[in-house]
């Protein structure tokens, strides 16, 4: 899947933590409670301290596939938005689209706050199991559809392969006649 010179320098691939990033939006990979938990998760919680919580409270949850926006309190970005990832069963049950559809609603609200970066974890790729070759397609896919909406696009990873399976995807491809 090539993305061409364009929508590649808007979308970044980099192996970090997404916590400390200077971006105007992070992304969270949250669950249903949005109480927070484990993984990036806690990361956030902890670098954002404990008045993200309490903004998390006030929300009231949030479904699979929907996202909520957040101040980053003591984050250096200025906005977490919670995007809550299916639990991978089988693929059948719904997931792609539910995959696909936390990513669009982050995008949604972060262009509603007028964020010109954002930076993403691989949601659903941790505990929740997605496999991770096809969670980057989606993650992608839906990236690659804002690229003309924000400055800087980080695919943010935290471990070496979901960063290598994100740079295999975004390379250009010598046979679609990307070849920036
Ligand atoms: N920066 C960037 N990515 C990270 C960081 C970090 N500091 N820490 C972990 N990751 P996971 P999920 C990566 O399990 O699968 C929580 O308990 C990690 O390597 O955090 O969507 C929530 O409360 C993986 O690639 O999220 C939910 O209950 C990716 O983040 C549940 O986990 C996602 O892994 C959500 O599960």
């Amino acid at each position: 899947m090539g993305l061409g010179a364009e929508a590649s320098s808007v979308i970044k691939v980099i192996q970090y933590d997404i916590t400390d990033l200077d971006v105007d939006a992070v992304v969270n990979a949250a669950n249903t409670t949005l109480l927070g938990g484990g993984g990036v998760d806690g990361a956030i919680h902890r670098a954002a301290g404990p008045e993200l919580l309490e903004a998390c409270r006030k929300l009231g949850g949030c479904p699979t596939g929907e996202a909520r926006i957040t101040p980053g309190f003591r984050l250096k970005a200025r906005w977490v938005i919670h995007s809550v990832g299916p639990v991978w069963r089988d693929g059948a049950h719904g997931e792609p689209q539910l995959l696909e559809s936390c990513y669009r609603s982050a995008f949604v609200l972060a262009k509603e706050a007028k964020a010109r970066s954002i930076a993403f974890p691989c949601i659903s790729t941790g505990v929740y199991r997605y496999p991770r070759q096809e969670a980057a397609r989606i993650a992608l896919k839906v990236m690659y559809d804002h690229n003309g909406n924000f400055r800087s696009i980080v695919a943010c990873c935290f471990d070496a392969e979901n960063a290598a399976i994100y740079r295999k995807l975004l390379a250009p491809s010598p046979l679609s006649g990307d070849d920036a």
